[in-house]
């Protein structure tokens, strides 16, 4: 074992989800390493009483997975843990990491990925620690890694070869125990005990056609396994299949933006009945009927809404849980159930305690985010399975169930405007005056609207009790619209300006409008409220949602 001096490296600290930067970044001098002991050093890799901990360790396939792996494996033993569980080639997608973690009863795990950011040797790699509910690490943890960060002194590694983690079974290195498991088994397994596969075979097998676009990120595996070989959907359903490093250089973001290819396809001639996408790690998803895009937020109030259709569900929802800039679709259908609902901050992490407390069954972020007690993650290919086994009940057309939707709660017309890439203090002094001038809004109106309350959101754990700050800028109007700004947490160039935007139309008429068009006036105010223009100089979004 080797102990190595190191110094604290500036800007280690873990954002909405982990610690991401540029892949050169983390490939510089003992930059992963420095993150990792930090990890170690707030988490332990040994009990009390000296025995070694158990840990599950993957990421989803960006360029420096692999390499990083063998890095984090001699950490791992080198700090005393006794094993480690690994999928084949370090890939796991995050929910199957975080159902490895808590199917083995592990303490925790560590996966390697930015998520939606692109990969390659010039774009974005990540690091973050999951407990052993298999949930992202809380604020409060991650602020302890970070503290250790700006001190550290050295880390430990074992001085060795390669594992080999193209083979499955099980190895030693320095007396570490390392399985290497298959990354898609017991995930498939986990989805074939939730949902009515019968049934959604049987629709496959009447004609119901689907595309299942992973983006060349790392649910293809996992699609092709669940979808073409358990299901029976004709081969070459799942597209961009294979997970690689730079995900043929594209931006595994499935939203209509990045997934354009699969959108143009459900949009045309002969388009299949259902169309899904998923991100870098497979913890996100997008669906598209026929003619029908689906916005995450309102996927969350249909998801809600029918999930007792499915097996796993059908006892009913404890309650449904939201970010608080999702929009409050998924709240009317909470209310109509007569089950809780929770707003909490952005991040999958804080949904931790409320699903464990049996409090929450389903929560979901306006993200493309949706996911429930099955792990402790959002998880794409469970709500695009999810999905199809409303549709195989119900035999409506996903446009047909939207408007049945719409029907009867009313629609929350939504939209994410985000601009990317801003000057950092510029953006930082265009929230710092929003946030200057929300005490006297209230009563203003602008573009025919009344701000009613507007406010820096906060949240109280109701579990236990620590309190988040600064989550967001809310302003709401007396009609019910709303306008939230905040400042992305996992972007790693300058600043993300997210603007959410909402507006609620009760019907039975006004339902079918474009959201841009149905939220204009909702837009103008916040370009005025905010001084957008004026602090950064656009005018034009970068990806709309
Ligand atoms: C974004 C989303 C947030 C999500 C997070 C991680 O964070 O807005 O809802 O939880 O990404 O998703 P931010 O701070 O950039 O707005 V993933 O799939 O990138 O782990
Ligand atoms: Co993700």
């Amino acid at each position: 074992m080797t102990k190595i001096s190191t110094q604290p490296i500036a800007g280690q600290k873990p954002g909405t989800s982990g610690l991401r930067k540029k892949t050169q970044v983390f490939m510089g001098p003992h930059y992963l390493e420095n993150f990792v002991q930090a990890i170690f050093d707030v988490v332990g890799a040994r009990n009390e009483d000296g025995s070694g901990k158990t840990f599950v360790l993957g990421g989803d396939g960006r360029y420096f997975n692999d390499r990083a792996a063998q890095v984090i494996l001699r950490m791992a033993a080198a700090n005393g843990a006794h094993r480690v569980i690994i999928g084949q080639g370090a890939i796991l997608s995050t929910p199957a990491a975080s159902h490895l973690i808590r199917l083995n009863n592990t303490d925790g795990g560590i996966i390697m990925s930015a998520s939606h950011n692109p990969g390659g040797p010039n774009e974005d790699f990540g690091v973050k620690f999951n407990m052993s509910n298999g949930g992202p690490a809380p604020e409060g943890i991650t602020e302890e890694m970070y503290k250790r960060t700006t001190e550290i002194t050295a880390y430990h590694i074992v001085e060795s070869q390669d594992v080999d983690l193209s083979v499955i079974g099980r190895s030693q290195l320095a007396g570490m125990i390392v399985d290497v498991v298959d990354p898609v088994t017991d995930y498939a397994t986990l989805m074939e005990s939730l949902f009515d596969f019968p049934a959604i075979a049987a629709m496959f097998k009447g004609g119901f056609r689907i595309r299942m676009d992973s983006m060349c990120a790392v649910t293809g595996p996992y699609a092709v396994e669940i979808l073409e070989k358990r299901l029976g959907a004709a081969a070459g359903t799942c597209v961009n299949a294979t997970p690689l490093p730079d995900f043929g250089g594209m931006h595994p973001d499935p939203n209509p933006t990045w997934a354009k290819a699969l959108m143009d396809e459900m949009f045309g001639a002969n388009a299949p009945d259902f169309g899904a996408a998923s991100d870098g790690d497979g913890d996100r998803n997008m669906v598209v009927g026929a003619g029908a895009y689906v916005s995450p937020s309102d996927s969350l109030a249909v998801l809600a809404a029918n999930a007792h259709l499915a097996p796993g569900y059908k006892a009913g929802l404890k309650g449904v849980a939201r970010s608080m800039p999702t929009s409050a679709a998924a709240d009317r259908v909470a209310a109509a159930l007569g089950i809780a609902c929770y707003e909490t901050p952005t991040g999958w992490k804080f949904f931790g305690n409320l699903l464990d407390a049996g409090r929450a069954t389903i929560c979901g972020e306006e993200s493309f985010g949706t996911g429930s007690d099955h792990v402790r993650e959002k998880d794409g290919l469970w709500a695009i399975l999810l999905w199809l086994n409303i549709l195989a009940v119900r035999k409506q057309s996903v446009a047909a169930i939207l408007a049945e939707h719409w029907a009867k709660f009313g629609r929350n017309y939504y939209s994410r405007h985000d601009f990317e890439a801003i000057a950092s203090d510029k953006a930082d002094a265009m929230m710092a005056a929003l946030r200057g001038s929300l005490a006297g809004l209230a009563g203003t109106q602008l573009e025919g609207l009344t701000v009613q309350a507007a406010d820096d959101f906060a949240y109280t754990d109701p579990v236990d009790g620590s309190v988040s700050k600064a989550q967001g800028v809310r302003i709401m109007f007396e009609d019910g619209s709303r306008i939230v700004l905040r400042l992305s947490g996992t972007g790693t160039e300058g600043a993300t300006l997210r603007l959410y935007l909402e507006r609620y139309a009760a019907g039975p008429t006004g339902l079918d409008l474009d959201p841009q068009d149905a939220l204009a006036p909702v837009i103008r105010a916040a370009h005025r409220l905010a001084g957008i223009e004026s602090y950064t100089g656009r005018v034009t979004p970068d990806v709309i949602t």
